[in-house]
């Protein structure tokens, strides 16, 4: 049996111009880190976590691997593993067996990916009740019925809640509360450690964050009809110690204009278009961000340098 598809969300090309197209405009100009993930950018990205410089995605994974059954004695009941931001659904698969997962919801902005995923996944678990819902969960997190009505453990792995200003990150945790039905939430969080391994992890010498980071304006390119140079565009990562975060940006090597159907920017050499944050949380703060969202009961669980957490709270 194939698995459950609902695509809930289908981006309007026409909001996905104006939202661009405003942020080009901004001062200073913005686009929305979403926009990293065409096809190409997603295959950079998963080349990213390969890097040796960019820590985040094995140490997190050490850390379930290390403690997966110690959480899995915590969780609380529920009755569907809800992985949000599932991809290729492999680290919500790793768990399947020490959590005794029977019901699987992998949510991902578009569904066409998440099908070939649940495919092969099916093949490895044919008795699991597998559902994939296309959903822009940044914005909301309404879950279809086919999802079920009983508690759900909701799975935010990878630092994606790191993309988030704290106020945008708080205002998402409500939302994974109400969407948990009592159930739970288990969330990966990028911790605050020495600014060298956090520069060295945005700005590797490889070139492939810098790639990554350049790819968002081909999908510019593409979807808003603005007629960036590649070439003219430099990569720029660094840590802001005051807002605890890495802020990537795209620095024009010369001065520049970008055209679009109906409009234009100029930039100056040296001008930035902030293309994303990356925030780092302390412990206690992340805790204390849980805690403000109606969580309870935490527990948390990092890498011996304390580099990583991962947090599990009841809803
Ligand atoms: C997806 N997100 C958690 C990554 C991060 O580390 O903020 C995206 C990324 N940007 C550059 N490298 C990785």
């Amino acid at each position: 049996m194939k698995p459950r598809l609902i695509q809930l969300d289908r981006a309007d090309p026409g909001a996905i111009r104006d939202e661009l197209l405003r942020g080009l405009r901004d001062d200073p100009a913005a686009i929305p880190p979403k926009y990293f993930y065409d096809a190409l950018g997603a295959r950079l990205f998963a080349a990213i976590t390969e890097l040796p410089e960019y820590y985040p995605t094995r140490t997190e994974a050490a850390i379930f691997a290390r403690h997966a059954d110690a959480m899995a004695r915590l969780l609380p009941a529920f009755e569907a593993l809800v992985d949000l931001g599932a991809g290729n659904c492999e680290k919500a698969a790793r768990l399947f067996a020490p959590f005794g997962v029977r019901r699987y919801v992998a949510v991902d902005i578009a569904v066409d990916y998440l099908g070939e995923s649940l495919d092969i996944l099916r093949r490895q678990h044919p008795q699991l009740d597998m559902l994939g819902v296309g959903l822009d969960f940044s914005a909301h997190l309404a879950l279809p019925a086919e999802a079920g009505a009983g508690p759900r453990l909701l799975f935010y792995p990878g630092s994606s809640i790191g993309n988030f200003t704290p106020a945008a990150a708080l205002a998402f945790l409500r939302r994974a509360r109400a969407a948990a039905q009592g159930g739970g939430l288990l969330i990966g969080v990028d911790l605050v450690k020495p600014v060298a391994v956090l520069e060295a992890a945005y700005a590797d010498p490889l070139g492939v964050t810098a790639a990554f980071n350049r790819n968002v304006l081909a999908h510019v390119r593409r979807v808003a009809g603005a007629d960036f140079s590649l070439a003219d565009w430099g990569h720029v990562a660094f840590y802001n110690a005051g807002e605890s975060r890495i802020e990537m940006h795209l620095e024009a090597v010369r001065d520049v204009a970008v055209r679009w159907p109906g409009g234009e920017r100029r930039f100056a050499a040296g001008e930035r278009i902030h293309t994303e944050n990356s925030y780092k949380w302390r412990v206690a703060d992340f805790a204390a961000l849980l805690v403000e969202a109606g969580f309870r009961d935490l527990h948390h669980w990092t890498d011996d340098k304390g580099w990583f957490g991962v947090f599990l709270a009841r809803a």
